[in-house]
């Protein structure tokens, strides 16, 4: 994890305080746990666990007609994995069930106990492919970082003040449907409660951009200083807008954000020059195909973002 600058050193000035609250050792023993407070840094999201999410994906891809499209067994063998692995850290899985297309499809909830209920924190990925290919990058990227980021929450026994959620949407290739039918299904009440939505979907393209949304100042700042503190400029998403599942919850008035390294618009010269990479090169050449596999990853945006799905959930969750 390269936390900014002042993150780290905030975190490090915490840690200590804790540690000499507690009468620890600035040796590094970790404070008594009933007296430590809740982990101020996020940890490193080791990239190594997110890739071997990727892996297990495509594998699954492969077993089941080559792809983890809505309403086809490799959709339902994807959300079993990660439920599972979900299910062994601590968290309080639902699998919430709707129609599209004429298939059942499916979301997967996961909520970790704790924190204040009535603010929520929200991470996201929809989990299905298209029916052309194995969907790695878009989006099993997404779809990873975010199952490591709660596996990372529960390794730390973290112990936020709000409320920590975390979700994988069915059939958003269909027309967001899965978090469309989960946002109403909250009713208004429910979708008061909810601070904020993290919305990954592509976040490890080949020749990837670093894109920010822009609809939450408060979300998209927190991106950016996670980005500042490594040194990256970073662009405004502008080719989404109600292209992902983060649209339904902004058309309910949820504050929301996220990230994106590209799809299939081309590099330019100026952001090949600040990012590297190919200009005049689609982002992801193999968007929606069925060359969309674990080939089709650069690792370093990947451990980049997932890094940054784990900075922003700590630090709107305080
Ligand atoms: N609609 C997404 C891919 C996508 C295209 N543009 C954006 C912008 C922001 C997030 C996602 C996307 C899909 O095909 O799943
Ligand atoms: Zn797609
Ligand atoms: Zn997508």
């Amino acid at each position: 994890m390269k936390l900014p600058r002042s993150g780290r050193a905030l975190a490090a000035g915490a840690v200590a305080v804790a540690t000499l609250i507690s009468g620890g050792s600035m040796a590094g023993a970790a404070p008594a746990a009933d007296t430590a407070p809740a982990a101020l840094a996020a940890p490193d999201i080791p990239i190594a666990n997110v890739k071997a999410h990727l892996t297990q994906l495509q594998s699954i891809a492969t077993a089941n007609g080559g792809n983890r499209a809505h309403g086809r067994p490799g959709y339902q063998a994807s959300l079993n994995y990660v439920k599972a692995k979900l299910d062994a850290a601590g968290f309080t899985t639902t699998v919430q069930r709707f129609t599209a297309s004429g298939r059942t499809g499916y979301n997967l909830i996961a909520d970790w106990p704790g924190g204040d209920a009535n603010q929520v924190v929200m991470a996201g990925s929809h989990l299905d492919s298209v029916s052309s290919g194995p969907g790695i990058n878009d989006n099993a990227s997404g779809s990873a970082a975010v199952l490591e980021t709660a596996l990372a929450v529960a390794r730390s026994g973290h112990q936020p003040t709000k409320h920590l959620r975390f979700a994988w949407w069915g059939a958003e290739e269909l027309g967001l449907v899965g978090s469309r039918y989960y946002v109403n299904s909250l009713g208004s009440a429910g979708r008061a409660k909810i601070n904020g939505y993290l919305n990954f979907d592509m976040i490890g393209s080949p020749n990837p951009g670093y894109f920010v949304y822009d609809d939450d100042p408060t979300i998209e700042q927190t991106f950016q200083e996670y980005f500042a503190g490594l040194g990256i400029s970073t662009e405004i998403e502008t080719e989404g807008d109600g292209r992902s599942d983060h649209a339904p919850f902004k058309n309910a008035g949820v504050p929301v954000g996220g990230l994106f390294s590209g799809a299939d618009y081309r590099k330019t010269s100026a952001q090949a020059a600040k990012w590297g990479g190919t200009a005049g090169q689609p982002f992801d050449r193999c968007y929606h195909s069925s060359c969309d596999t674990t080939a089709n990853i650069n690792d370093t945006a990947l451990n980049r973002n997932s890094d940054a799905v784990a900075y922003a959930m700590w630090e709107l969750s305080r």
